[in-house]
């Protein structure tokens, strides 16, 4: 306990001597909200791996499946509510002269608690995209048929977000990198760090000159390579690093 003190310490004293703080979560930091992560135990969804289902090659062999597993999880995350962690940020972001929050979840989360200079890496599960127009809309129907269609041109539509072996939105992956090369401290809270090319962000943040301090229940493969890895919940932890700032 008296580590983590310290670390959450000399933690606070290189945020209170930051301009430019950027932030990248994963879905650990929508856990305590009731998420379920990808790579845990709970990252199964009627036997099927939620790895295996975010994959185009998923939804070419069987749309249904795939529209019924983001049904499930759009039925799952409708009720539920920004947890401390997202809140902290949202304190963080009222006291940083230039903060940037680079999300990989696709919970909308970070909004509804009212994050403003958000960079959502992966898409966003209220949103969907036309596979024929390309149109892109958001949709909050709760559930949407088995395979829902373009009100423009009847296509089916798939959800708006970035599955294995597609390519993200570059210009949002540029402001993601803008922001990672400019910031004096990045703070890397609740992702396996499995995943690219958000993981790598991490390393362009170090390469620059900036502090990284992650926040995660357990190590990761980068916490070596950072300068502080603090272990406990994001909903404890962030809070109480931010309360150093107040
Ligand atoms: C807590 C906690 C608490 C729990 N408090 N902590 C370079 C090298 C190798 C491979 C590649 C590479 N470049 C690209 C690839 C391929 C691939 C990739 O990275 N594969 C790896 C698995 C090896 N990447 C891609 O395909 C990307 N595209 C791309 O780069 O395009 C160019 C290209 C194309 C083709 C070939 C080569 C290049 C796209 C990646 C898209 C990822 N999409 C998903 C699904 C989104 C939609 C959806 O949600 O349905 O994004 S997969 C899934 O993983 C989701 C997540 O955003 C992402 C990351 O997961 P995350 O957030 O880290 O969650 P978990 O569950 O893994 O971890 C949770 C963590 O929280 C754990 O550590 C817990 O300990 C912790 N935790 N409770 C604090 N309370
Ligand atoms: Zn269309």
């Amino acid at each position: 306990m008296a580590a983590i003190a310290a670390d959450l310490q000399q933690a606070g004293l290189w945020l209170t001597e930051s301009k430019r703080v950027a932030a990248l979560t994963g879905a650990g930091i929508s856990a305590e909200s009731g998420v379920p992560t990808f790579r845990g135990k709970d990252g199964l969804w009627q036997g099927f791996k939620a790895t295996d289902l975010a994959t185009p090659q998923a939804f070419a062999r069987d749309p249904k499946l795939v529209w019924n597993f983001y049904n499930w999880r759009r039925e799952l995350l409708a009720p539920l509510q920004p947890n401390p962690a997202h809140k902290a940020l949202i304190r963080l972001e009222e006291k940083i002269p230039q903060f940037s929050l680079i999300t990989q979840n696709i919970d909308d989360l970070h909004r509804r608690a009212g994050s403003k200079n958000l960079v959502e890496l992966h898409g966003n599960i209220w949103m969907v995209r036309c596979t024929r127009c390309h149109l892109v809309s958001r949709n909050e129907e709760v559930p949407l048929p088995e395979l829902p269609a373009c009100e423009e041109c009847g296509g089916l539509l798939r959800p708006h977000v970035v599955w294995f072996g597609e390519q993200l939105d570059p210009t949002i992956l540029d402001k993601a990198v803008a922001a990672i090369r400019s910031c004096d401290i990045m703070l890397v809270i609740g992702t396996s760090a499995l995943v690219q090319p958000a993981a790598s962000l991490a390393i362009v943040a170090k390469e620059q000159g900036a502090r990284v301090v992650e926040i995660n229940l357990e190590p990761t493969p980068y916490s070596h390579k950072l300068d502080l890895a603090l272990q406990g919940k994001a909903g404890v932890l962030l809070p109480q690093l931010v309360e150093r700032l107040e």
